[in-house]
């Protein structure tokens, strides 16, 4: 048995033993109750999920397992894997394991290359990582193994199978897609002497400095995982429930992270910075910058890269990436601007429409798109696909888990307004 497979089998263990204890402490008590605003209201703060892999604590930002941002940023994105996963960082013997095992598996189909290539030329990059992942479904192992007949608590090992092998073509995945969107179409091979995050920044072929690998290697780190709640990990918690394997399950969570409310946010805010940077150039007056602010704020638009739904704090991950620019983008015009916006927005928000901004301070897209623009990669519709390659680590990692403690289908009830209404008007 592989070390992440017994890594994940002894951490369902120490879970399953915590849920015994909790359903023996009180199965039935009430710890959330919802309101008829939560319910027309995105089911906002309802707590209705068990998620093991991260939290996001309001103040001190993303933890996985106990760890915070902080002491995991440094870290490769396949030890993020193994601790999302097992709880654990892996020791170099169970690291060395697992990248060899991900390098075997990294050949990507003949067929999903001819599937990519007979899309039309204006195809979003998201569309083509979905389809990318969708057209290797015949692929699964779970499916195969769940056609012989397969016990309930089997369904995690195959499913494990089926993370490491899309896991392993990610990368690749990736920058075919960036190749062949943005181009000449000409693929560059993996590499198995690369590391996951390396072979993802050598394939993308644009740029030989050792701080892009650096940084993409940052950017897996820190958009791995977000809790269970968010669109892509509800959704793809939601498609595996029903037993559809990771294959289309991945693939719905990408379509979810592919809205301008999730994922896509994270380009709008370099979008933002360059038109700062076409209006007051390179270093804007501060006090120019805050008329912008408001005149855009007044206009009925949001400040993009500003504000959280569970965040109330300075994103720590927007805190890692501002350190890595300060490293290694200290001249570059888009980094200086996010760095003055970081200095400039917060106190506009914090009065504006008298303090009905619940956060105001930046999250992680407010910095991550300068950054890319440092080592030239301008194409913000490939944005998200990054974003998207680091978080299905977290959509395998809560499917895994959740298939190994025998969670069922996922199937909340919903009511009518007549429903409601009478609800209202009968007492009890
Ligand atoms: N600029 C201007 N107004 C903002 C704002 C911002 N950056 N953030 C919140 N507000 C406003 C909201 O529009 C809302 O106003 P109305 O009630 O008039 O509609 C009010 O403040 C209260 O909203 P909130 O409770 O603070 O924020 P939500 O939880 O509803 O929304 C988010 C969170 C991220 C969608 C919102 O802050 C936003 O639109 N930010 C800008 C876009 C962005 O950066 N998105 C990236 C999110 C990153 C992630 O999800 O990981």
């Amino acid at each position: 048995m592989s070390d992440i497979k017994e890594g994940i089998q002894n951490h369902l263990l120490e879970l399953q033993l915590e849920i015994d204890d909790i359903f023996a402490k009180g199965r039935d008590s009430v710890v959330s109750e919802v309101t008829i605003g939560q319910i027309y209201g995105g089911m906002r703060g309802l707590i209705a999920l068990a998620c093991n892999t991260s939290y996001v604590d309001p103040y001190s930002g993303l933890h996985i397992s106990e760890y915070t941002t902080d002491e995991f940023s440094d870290k490769l994105p396949e030890e993020i894997f193994f601790l999302l996963s097992t709880g654990k960082f892996p020791d170099r013997k169970s690291l060395a394991e697992f990248q060899n095992d991900l390098s075997l598996r990294a050949t990507i189909p003949q067929y999903t290359w001819n599937v990519l290539r007979s899309l039309h030329k204006d195809t979003h990059p998201m569309t083509m990582l979905s389809l990318g992942i969708l057209s290797m479904e015949n692929e699964s192992v779970f499916k195969k193994e769940y056609q012989k007949g397969l016990k309930k608590s089997e369904y995690w090992e195959y499913t494990l199978e089926d993370a490491m092998n899309i896991l392993a073509k990610l990368p690749g995945l990736a920058a075919g897609i960036y190749q062949i969107r943005f181009g000449d179409g000409n693929l560059i091979p993996h590499d198995s002497n690369l590391d996951w995050s390396g072979n993802l920044a050598n394939m993308l072929g644009i740029s030989n400095d050792k701080g892009f690998a650096d940084l993409m290697r940052l950017y897996l780190v820190l958009h791995c995982d977000h809790e269970g709640g968010n669109v892509s990990a509800f959704t793809s918690r939601v498609v595996n429930s029903a037993l559809s394997d990771l294959y289309y399950a991945v693939s719905a969570g990408l379509n979810g992270l592919a809205g301008p409310l999730h994922g896509l946010a994270n380009q709008e805010c370099l979008r933002f910075i360059l038109e700062i940077h076409d209006k007051f150039g390179d270093d804007p007056d501060e006090d120019v910058l805050r008329a912008y602010i408001l005149d855009i704020l007044n206009s009925g638009k949001v400040i993009p890269g500003y504000g959280h739904a569970v965040l109330r704090v300075t994103d720590p991950r927007f805190t890692a990436f501002m350190n890595f620019g300060e490293a290694n983008c200290a001249s570059n015009h888009c980094f200086k601007i996010a760095k003055k916006l970081f200095s400039v927005v917060p106190d506009i928000l914090i009065h504006y429409k008298g303090g009905k901004v619940a956060n105001p301070w930046p999250n992680v897209d407010a910095m991550s798109g300068s950054l890319l623009n440092h080592y030239g990669l301008n194409e913000f519709d490939f944005y998200t696909v990054l974003f998207g390659v680091s978080r299905v680590m977290g959509f395998c990692a809560q499917n895994i888990l959740a298939l190994g403690l025998g969670q069922p289908i996922i199937r909340p009830k919903s009511v009518t307004n007549r429903w409601v209404l009478e609800k209202l008007t009968v007492p009890g």
